[in-house]
């Protein structure tokens, strides 16, 4: 995997996949800057007038029902159809599900009707996206569940989709194949918007290649690398400062340091 995360990543860096970002108001300048960090062009577009023709000029589309509104997720639809027209792939963040019935219900729906590649969440939305009903604090997941790589393998049979399921471990399956991901830092869950940047870093990885759960698996475990490198550098300042410098690892991360420090295992 080592050769391969470095390959994805400079592949990115040197064809700047355009990545069509659908988002929530919290994370958008932060998506959009760890998007050009790591040397991916962003847009931000959500008029229904223009969705479709954004979304099928870019080479991944995120979908992300974060602070979602009745118009956003019309917009949502007309996107995700162009994308699937044009052979775009859709990466959908389920912030929150399980939280509200809109929620859930809107995630659901998209998942229905669209073709979606790749849903990236934590392990609570991804249970409430299967009907195991989970508890949500807002936005977080907070309480612990068990047998993760199981409910991770039956939420990507069930949804056909690759699920990537993040937390302390990050897990990532097609149905068959998972791979276990341990980098990472706890500062990023003091940080909002860490969880909807990664969703778009995934979705960059994935226009790159058409093994996706691969890709999927080399995003995190780079993301993760950032996070680690971000704290070397942090010097026990504070999310603010973690924030910063997570941004600049983001874009200045070496092909060595990649190597040196990924901790990813296929184990099924
Ligand atoms: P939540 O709302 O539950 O925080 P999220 O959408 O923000 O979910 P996370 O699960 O927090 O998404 O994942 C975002 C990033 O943070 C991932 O790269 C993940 O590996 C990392 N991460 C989350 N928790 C930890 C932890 N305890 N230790 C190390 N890395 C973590
Ligand atoms: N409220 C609605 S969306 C959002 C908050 C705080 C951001 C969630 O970001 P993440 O990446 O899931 O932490
Ligand atoms: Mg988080
Ligand atoms: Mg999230």
């Amino acid at each position: 995997m080592e050769s391969k995360t470095v390959e994805l990543r400079n592949l990115v860096k040197n064809n700047s996949p355009l990545v069509h970002n659908i988002t929530n108001v919290v994370v958008t300048n932060f998506t959009a800057n760890g998007l050009y960090a790591i040397g991916a062009s962003p847009v931000m577009a959500y008029a229904k007038e223009e969705v479709g023709d954004m979304a099928s000029i870019s080479q991944a589309l995120v979908l992300n029902i974060g602070t979602l509104t009745s118009t956003e997720v019309e917009a949502m639809f007309i996107a995700g159809e162009s994308a699937n027209k044009h052979g775009v792939p859709i990466i959908l963040d389920p912030v929150g599900v399980g939280a509200t019935p809109y929620r859930t219900q809107t995630a659901k729906e998209l998942l229905n009707r669209l073709s979606i590649q790749v849903v990236r969440g934590n392990a609570a939305e991804i249970a409430n996206l299967i009907d195991e009903q989970v508890q949500m604090h807002g936005v977080d997941s907070k309480v612990e569940i068990n047998n993760l790589a199981d409910l991770a393998k039956k939420a990507a049979n069930k949804l056909n989709t690759i699920i990537v399921m993040t937390g302390k471990t990050d897990l990532i399956t097609n149905g068959e194949i998972l791979f276990e991901v341990r980098n990472g830092h706890p500062m990023l869950t003091k940080v909002t918007g860490t969880g909807c940047l990664l969703s778009s870093v995934v979705a960059a990885f994935c226009s790159q290649s058409d093994d996706k759960t691969t890709a999927c698996a080399a995003a995190v475990s780079f993301y993760g690398i950032a996070a680690e490198k971000a704290i070397e550098v942090n010097q026990s300042k504070g999310p603010g400062h973690f924030q910063m410098n997570f941004i600049d690892q983001l874009y200045n991360i070496t092909d060595e340091t990649i190597v040196n420090n990924i901790k990813i295992k296929q184990t099924q």
